[in-house]
């Protein structure tokens, strides 16, 4: 979609600080952090919301699902992290390419 600022990320024809990417997908710090670590996970392939994921779309976000965890590790969130998905204009999206914002605070330490 040429007018998806996602996609525009992706081609990196505007700047993001990209923390991870492979073929199919990137996660970047979000813009407007609302957390210490608050990070956007995109599939490459534009997607507009949940509400657009078909069949084919399985794999992909399966290898989403699978990433957010080790994106959480890697970015020092050893005890857990929260995963925001928001779909259409009534759940809050803004942004119309679907992405997972994974939120965590490295600052919080366990009282176990
Ligand atoms: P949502 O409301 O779920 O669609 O969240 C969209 C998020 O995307 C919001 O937290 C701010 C972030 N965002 C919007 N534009 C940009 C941008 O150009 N760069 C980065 N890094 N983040 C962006």
């Amino acid at each position: 979609m040429s007018d998806c600022i996602f996609c525009k990320i992706v081609k990196k024809e505007i700047p993001a600080d990209i923390v991870f990417e492979n073929e199919a997908m990137l996660a970047f710090k979000d813009i407007r952090p609302q957390a210490p670590v608050h990070l956007l996970l995109i599939p490459k392939q534009h997607v507009q919301s949940l509400e657009h994921v078909t069949e084919q779309d399985g794999v992909l976000l399966q290898q989403m699902l699978l990433t957010l965890p080790n994106l959480a590790k890697d970015n020092g969130l050893q005890e857990g992290f929260r995963t925001v998905l928001n779909t259409g204009p009534g759940g809050g999206q803004e942004v119309d390419h679907i992405h997972f914002h994974l939120i965590g605070d490295v600052r919080h330490i366990s009282n176990n």
